[in-house]
Order: C-alpha cells, then structure tokens, then sequence
C-alpha cells in the first residue's frame, strides 16, 4: 500500500504568544519512535516527514504550544531496509511500501538477488533450485547434455571443457563437440561415438588414452586394434589410424601382402574379411575353393593367408589346377570343393596319402599304389639276382598264370589295377592293389588266390598281413594292396623310404642325368620332372648285369632305361632303330659310357615311335645270358 506522508499542518493559530511545536510518531503501543520540532512564527510546519522503521500502524502527533492540535494514523507496509523475493522476485522497501527492484539478466524468472546470484548467466539455473524454475547450480559441469550451463560459467554441455569426453545416454562430448552415436569426432576420427561409449582407433598418445570421466573415474576410450570392427559392420578400424567405412563387411582379418606379390606396396597391411587376403590396395577372394583361380604373382588367396601357388595337374598329367593346400593332389578341377578329401566322391584334390584307383597321393605330387608294390617286393631280393617288372594286367598276365590259374587271373585283373611281379630264382611272387577292399569284392578273387577269406589280414597298420594261415597272400589293408605267391613266404616290415632311394630315385637320378648331360632329347626335356610314378618299372639284376627301366605318360610318354655292365654295343641296334622309324615328335636316343647305355625314347600312341610299343621288348623280352 502506497503510503506518502505529505502532512500539512493545517491547524494554526494566529496567537502571537505561541512559541514552539513538534510532531511526535508513536507506535500503536504509544511508543515515540520519531520526533521532529517544528520552528517557525506561525508554527506552520510543513511535515514531509514519515517514519517507517518497522512494518505496522503508526500514529503522527502534531503539538504546538503543548496542546495536540491534529492527529493522522497510517500503517506502513515494509520497514526501512526491508528486501524480499516473492515469487523468486526482489522487492526493496521505500517508504513503507514495497518496489520491484530486482536484476533477471538471464529471464529465468528468478531474480539474481534472490535465488540467482552467481547464476544470472545462467538460464535455468540458479544459486539454488527453484522448483519449476530452475536446478540448482553445480561447482562442474556435471550434466553434459541437458541444454543447462550447470555451473554457471558461460559454457553450456558440450561446449564446458568439464564435458570432454563424457557421454550420456547414447550421445558423447569430445573438444567442445556433441558426437552423436554412430559419428566419429568433428576433429578426431580416430574417436566413435558407438551407443555412448568412446572407442580408440588404435591410439597411441597417452594423454587421449588416459582421460578419465570426472564423474565415474572410469577411462573414457576403449582402445581398439586395427581392423576391430564394430557389430553394425559400420565402422572399421583402418591401418589409416581411422574409423573408416566397413560398407556392412567385418573386416576383421588383418592381412599383410607377401614382398613377392607386391615389393613396395601402397599399404602392406590391410583389414579384410575373414577368408580374404590383401593386395596392397584392397581385399582378393578367397581361392580354395577354385582350383582354377589364377595366382597372384606366384601366390593364392586360401582362407586368408597368402600360399604359394603350386600348379598341380590331374593323374593324367594333363589338366592343371589349384589345390588349397601343398600337400594335396589334384584329381579334377571340375570336381566338387566339399568332397576334397573323399576319395571315394568326386573331389577336386584329396589329401597326401590318400589315393584313387592307383593313383597314390604322396606329399603333393602324383605316385602310385603300384611303385609300393614294386618296394615291398624289392624286399625280397635281399641281395639275389632278380627281375621285377610292373605293368598293366594285359602285359602281366603270362606272368600272372603262373601264379595263378589262367581263367581265374581274369578275376582278379577286373578289380585290380596294375600288376608288379618278382622273379628271385625258381619263385615268382606278385601283387597289385584292389580299387575295394578285399572282403568286399568279389569271392572270386579270394577263389582266384586259392584262400578262403582274409580275415587275418584285416589290420590297418600299414603292415602286410597274411590273410590265413597259408602265408601264400598278404593284404596291407591300407594301401588295399596284396602281394601273393604260389608258395608260402614271409614278409616283413615295411622299409618303402629306404628302398625307394635304393633301387629307384637314386637309380633314376642317374639315368637323368646322364641323358641331360649327353642325350638330345627326341622332343623334349618331360622326362625331368615326368618319371614320379613307376606304374611301369622294369628293374633286373643278373650277375653283374642290371637293368633299370621306366616308362611313363599316358599321352606323350618317356621311356628310361639303363643297361649296366653290358658288352653288346647297345647304341648301335638303337640308333640304327631310330634312324629307321622316328619323326617329328618321337624318337629314341641312346649314350654309352663304358660297358654303360643309357636310353631316353620319346613319343606317343599317335608317332610312328610309341615308346609303349617298344617297352617290353626293350625290359621284360630281353633275356640277359
Ligand atoms: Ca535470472
Ligand atoms: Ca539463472
Ligand atoms: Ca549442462
Ligand atoms: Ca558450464
């Protein structure tokens, strides 16, 4: 209530005698608690004067010349120096009556004198909450994200240094920045913001590292290695130092290209996925399941790691291809990825030492069941002279009924492939591997061997077993390959490793070398790396004289031999022979050293010399007196 004193006395008196007045402020309780003189002639005091020190009712006396001349009450609202906040507002009190005096610089309704000191700055915060109007101020920043400059120092969320690296439901701060989740850092894109959690893209510095949130102490970054990728396959961490799109792939596989593949490449080291192997500039195919997937300069793609490349061919030499893994042979690059090792199903390569039909898969490269045939009879000849020639069944079989009855060979010559035979003095032993194993094929040929079944023999140890108590055949049941004899004999452990060096490789080696160092070769140098499988073996010692042998190839072929210690002048019949048939792409060469010829024949079905042709009369016919 607006109370003004303006108190004019008008009561005079006009007595010249009169000498003095006051006017006197007395409480309710009649307690003077103001007194001003009034001076003058005619006592005519112009009262301006109001007391208000306490808010109440006061009561202003007017006397002059001792007599209470007039009397005014009025009530004041507020006392002097009176202040308040009603409604967060500030009022002061003047004279009596309240004013609206208060500061809101920030237009939170809340006045800085009253719950805004510190934090007129601020809107939405105060020195203390004011409830529907603002929240409390805090000594940090402690909520990044609420729109709110939560102490009052002119930076809101974000942008206050006390949010760095804090996160919040799914949104993040980093250097004065919201980072929404899903975005990396305006000025970093080594830092993601994924759901509210910081991630490193392989950092190093320690101080990124080492930043810890004020609030929980917790480190903020979790440091990932290059390629992490996160779930969404969004983002990936490149060898960059930075998230990168990983366009939905999980390029979690870290692959460095091989020097061979690519000296100085654009990057060594790249993020790829899983079966997938880098280039130097970007991510190749996995290869494994193409044997026909070229190289890369020398190298093939397999389940992620770069692997030299080793062109394979099929049994027949004749088609090329991949297979994932060194060890392993190819049988046809046409066949199926998923029956790779299954013999028995169409595969496109199968595992060292498996085999199909009597192609025999040994440390990658083509041999054949036959050459350990030829091994294990090599056993026998401990010394002896000897004859040991394996061929096929057709060429074998006047060997074969001797063996064995002659209608009855035919039996055995359906279900096998081909044939070795030993001749050591008056005894004759053979052996050939089956294509199923000998208690599932026909009883015909256990008839054919003379036995009644081979259970004995059923022990996959690798070993040769006796099939019964005869001792005339015995099965190896896991080259599926049995050696047999008219008569009993024994056989033992199994040296194939030191007799192929023995009576084979080292022997071989020799013939090779001696035609590459005085032979012209026919047509070409194939019978280098061409004479692996011995499926056609010829090897004879009589007294001094020795014989090594070996024909090989099934379209174009090569056909090795070395005659030792022998007086006849060999080249001469040859070279007489050679003259007369060959052509263009056969022929037959001969070189003597000493009592020492050493013959290479090229040619195939098609040439007018086809070593096949000549094979047994130049090994087997031949009878060394
Ligand atoms: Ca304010
Ligand atoms: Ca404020
Ligand atoms: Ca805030
Ligand atoms: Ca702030």
């Amino acid at each position: 209530m607006l109370f003004v004193v303006i108190f004019f006395v008008l009561y005079s008196f006009n007595a010249a005698s009169a000498s003095s007045g006051s006017l006197k402020i007395k409480t309710d309780s009649g307690i003077v608690v103001a007194t001003k003189t009034c001076s003058g002639t005619d006592y005519t005091c112009v009262l301006d004067y109001s007391y208000c020190g306490e808010k109440g009712d006061y009561t202003m006396w007017f006397t002059a010349d001792s007599i209470t001349t007039a009397k005014k009450a009025y009530y004041c609202d507020c006392g002097t120096d009176d202040t308040q906040c009603p409604d967060n507002r500030y009022d002061v009190c003047v004279d009596g009556e309240w004013q609206d005096s208060g500061v809101d610089l920030d237009n939170d309704d809340v006045d800085e004198q009253c719950q805004d000191l510190s934090c007129d700055n601020a809107p939405g915060v105060c020195e203390t909450e004011v409830e529907g109007k603002c929240v409390g101020r805090t000594v940090t920043e402690t909520d990044c994200f609420d729109f709110l400059d939560n102490d009052c120092d002119e930076t809101v969320d974000c942008l206050d240094s006390d949010c760095n690296g804090r996160t919040g439901d799914t949104r993040g701060c980093w250097n004065g920045n919201l980072v929404l989740s899903g975005d990396t850092s305006q000025e970093r894109d080594d830092i993601l913001n994924l759901n509210g959690a910081f991630y490193g893209c392989s950092i190093a510095d320690n101080d990124t590292l080492n930043l810890t949130d004020p609030v929980t102490g917790l480190k903020v970054i979790q440091n990932k290695d290059y390629c992490f990728t996160e779930p969404n396959n969004f983002w990936y961490c490149s060898f960059n130092n930075k998230w990168d799109f990983a366009k939905g792939k999980k390029l979690d596989h870290a692959s460095t290209v091989p020097i061979e593949i690519d000296p100085n490449p654009e990057q060594a080291t790249g993020c790829c996925i899983q079966n997938e192997c880098w280039t130097g500039t970007g991510c190749k195919e996995d290869q494994k399941n193409n044997p026909n997937a070229q190289p890369v300069n020398g190298f093939r793609c397999i389940d992620g790691d770069w692997i030299d490349a080793n062109l394979k061919f099929d049994p027949a030499g004749t088609i090329g291809g991949f297979c994932p893994e060194q060890s392993q042979c190819l049988v046809d690059p046409s066949g199926n990825f998923d029956d790779n090792n299954q013999p028995d199903k169409n595969p496109q390569c199968i595992a060292n030492d498996q085999y199909t039909d009597d192609d025999y898969c040994e440390d990658g490269g083509w041999v054949s069941r036959t050459k350990f045939i030829a091994l294990k009879l090599l056993e026998l000849t401990q010394g002896n002279d000897y004859a040991v020639f394996c061929d096929n069944s057709q060429t074998s079989l006047n060997e074969l009924e001797y063996v064995v009855n002659g209608e009855l060979a035919e039996n055995l010559i359906s279900e096998a492939n081909n044939f070795c035979v030993l001749s050591i003095g008056s005894k004759v032993i053979s052996g050939t591997s089956l294509n199923e194993p000998i208690n599932e094929g026909s009883s015909e040929i256990l008839e054919t061997l003379g036995i009644e079944d081979c259970n004995l023999g059923l022990i996959n140890d690798g070993q040769y077993h006796a099939c019964d108590g005869s001792n005339k055949v015995w099965y190896n049941e896991e080259l599926q390959s049995l050696v047999y004899s008219n008569q009993p004999f024994t056989l033992g452990q199994n040296n194939f490793q030191q007799n192929f060096l023995d009576f084979i490789k080292n022997p071989f080696d020799t013939i090779i070398n001696v035609i590459q160092n005085s032979i012209e070769e026919p047509f070409d140098t194939s019978y280098v790396d061409g004479i692996n499988k011995f499926q056609k073996l010829y090897l004879e010692k009589t007294g001094s004289k020795t014989i090594s042998g070996s024909l090989e190839g099934t379209q174009f072929k090569n056909l090795l031999i070395e005659y030792g210690n022998f007086n006849t002048d060999i080249c001469t019949f040859i070279d007489e022979y050679d003259e007369k048939n060959k052509d263009g792409a056969s022929g037959i060469e001969c070189s003597g050293q000493g009592n020492t010829y050493t013959i290479l024949a090229q040619g195939s079905d098609f040439t007018n010399i086809d070593p096949a042709n000549i094979w047994s009369d130049l090994t087997s016919k031949l009878r060394i007196k």
